[in-house]
């Protein structure tokens, strides 16, 4: 867009020309790049690998005021987030505004299948014969009370769905992309043919209110939609049946647009199992809801068997294939203490018991191994010790990604790096920091490298415990102090939790 558009965009939800348009599209870039443009100049619009997309011919370069931008789109209570959320970020304050001339689509390499443009939905549509079409676009996967919303409405509209997965979910809900798309395909699968169309929608949910939706109307009707669908997504408590007062007005606001965007809005429903009938029916009464995709995720990381009620077999062997029990998921066994502490003792024991299981591939990454072969360029600074333990941490976090199990024990002195390790690897599995707490003068006595004795000679400098700082972990699932134990014994009380974590 350009200045008068976009300032006619923010006044008054229109173009300059007084087409509908809720939300400025806007390009926003440094003030270095900005001041090297010239109106009239042809700028190569790439994706992040260089490849060529487009190509836009420079009609204005301007600053625009996004405080302002972000309250006009956000309302008065805007936080600085959203400002930094905002089209542009304060980091590109500049706009350029011009012609985009498109030379291609951004290159898409999964599920190409179910990739049509809107031009092709919309004479899939006229080739069947659907007059009336529902545009479903959903964050997460759906499930049977989804399923009998969808087929209660549809029958009141006399209309099919247009069922779209969000392209971009992760920003609002932890479900994955494929796992998402998987979902999908197996629910949409559920309906009788010729009422329901899977199709990916390159749209990005803004999360904009009224009118983040507005654009999604008009994105809908591209597509050939006659209706949409329009989720509560300020809902406080999402189990529970109560559509909040702003949801309503919003509602009621979209109808209003209605003429204008040829969409009409139709309001999620609160679905309940009706035990009699052993039907979903819609509720208005405020009752615990049943469209519930958090809760059959939580039965599932938790090895409980999901009710049939709640979803369909193919959607949950979808998820199943994502969402396992602790005793099928990858986990890393993060051992953390000062040198001769014990814990490449412990390690070594673990490895083996692990791999006596036999049920996962079991890796080693002790602080030697590391040392020697993935950060063999480091030294001892506190960048270096945490640039280490990202390190082991980026590593450990890819083989729990792939189901496997991680035995680390790094001394990792710094709470930063332990944190981020754990952060990283939890998003994929089980993570269990055991604080290996054998006090110092215990370690010191051992000293199996001499490695003390040669930091009190002043031979080595910066030895963990010595001269340089060990912060213990604050809440390590397990602290052990071998002192007085044999590596079986401290090994027993891992495995006895890993037992009750579920995990063995
Ligand atoms: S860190 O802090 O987590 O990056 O350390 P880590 O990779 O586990 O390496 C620790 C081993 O390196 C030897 N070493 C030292 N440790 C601490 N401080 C200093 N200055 C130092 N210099 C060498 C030491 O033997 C550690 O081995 P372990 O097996 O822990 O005894």
């Amino acid at each position: 867009m350009c200045r008068d558009d976009y300032e006619s965009v923010l006044d008054n939800m229109k173009l300059a020309d007084g087409t509908v348009w809720p939300l400025p599209i806007c390009l926003g870039v440094d003030e270095e790049f900005a001041k090297s443009l010239d109106t009239g100049e042809c700028v190569a619009m790439r994706d992040a690998e260089g490849f060529m997309l487009a190509v836009l011919t420079v009609g204005e370069v301007w600053q625009p005021d996004l405080e302002r931008e972000a309250k006009v789109i956000w309302g008065d209570a805007v936080e600085a987030d959203s400002v930094n959320a905002s089209l542009s970020s304060l980091e590109n304050p500049w706009y350029v505004g011009g012609r985009i001339e498109g030379l291609a689509f951004p290159q898409r390499y999964d599920f190409t299948d179910i990739r049509l443009t809107p031009a092709q939905v919309h004479r899939y549509f006229s080739q069947k014969g659907w007059r009336k079409v529902i545009g479903v676009q959903a964050g997460r996967p759906l499930h049977r009370a989804d399923r009998a919303m969808l087929e209660e409405i549809a029958n009141e509209e006399g209309a099919s769905i247009l069922l779209s997965p969000l392209m971009f979910p992760s920003m609002y809900s932890s479900v994955d992309h494929f796992t998402l798309v998987r979902c999908m395909q197996e629910f949409v699968g559920t309906f009788p043919r010729n009422k329901a169309l899977l199709n990916l929608m390159p749209w990005f949910e803004r999360k904009m209110g009224p009118k983040g939706a507005l654009l999604r109307a008009i994105v809908n009707k591209n597509y050939g939609c006659t209706h949409m669908l329009v989720w509560d997504s300020g809902k406080a408590e999402p189990r529970l049946n109560v559509l909040t007062d702003e949801f309503q007005a919003h509602i009621d606001w979209l109808v209003e647009q209605k003429d204008v965007t040829g969409i009409v809005p139709i309001k999620e429903r609160c679905m309940v199992l009706d035990e009699g009938r052993k039907e979903y029916v819609s509720s208005e009464s405020g009752k615990l809801c049943a469209n519930d995709h958090n809760g059959i995720v939580s039965l599932l990381t938790r090895g409980k068997e999901v009710p049939e009620w709640m979803s369909f077999p193919g959607v949950l062997d979808a998820l199943k294939k994502t969402y396992k029990p602790p005793s099928k998921q990858g986990f890393c066994l993060f051992l953390t203490g000062l040198s001769g502490a014990g814990k490449s003792t412990m390690a070594k024991v673990l490895y083996v018991k692990m791999l006596e299981l036999n049920d996962r591939p079991v890796t080693l990454l002790d602080g030697d191994i590391v040392r020697t072969n993935l950060s063999s360029e480091l030294d001892f600074s506190k960048e270096h010790r945490n640039l280490n333990v990202t390190r082991i941490g980026f590593v450990a976090s890819e083989i729990v990604k792939n189901g496997g199990i991680a035995v680390c024990a790094p001394i990792a002195p710094y709470p930063e790096s332990r944190r981020q390790v754990r952060e990283a690897i939890e998003q994929h599995g089980g993570f269990v920091e055991i604080h290996v707490s054998t006090p110092l003068e215990v370690c010191e006595q051992r000293d199996r490298k001499g490695i003390y004795a040669k930091a009190r000679a002043g031979v080595i400098k910066g030895l963990t415990g010595v001269d340089d700082p060990y912060i213990d972990p604050e809440n390590p699932e397990l602290r052990i102090d071998t002192s007085d134990l044999t590596p079986s014994e401290a090994v027993q009380q891992v495995e006895l939790l890993l037992g009750t974590l579920g995990y063995i």
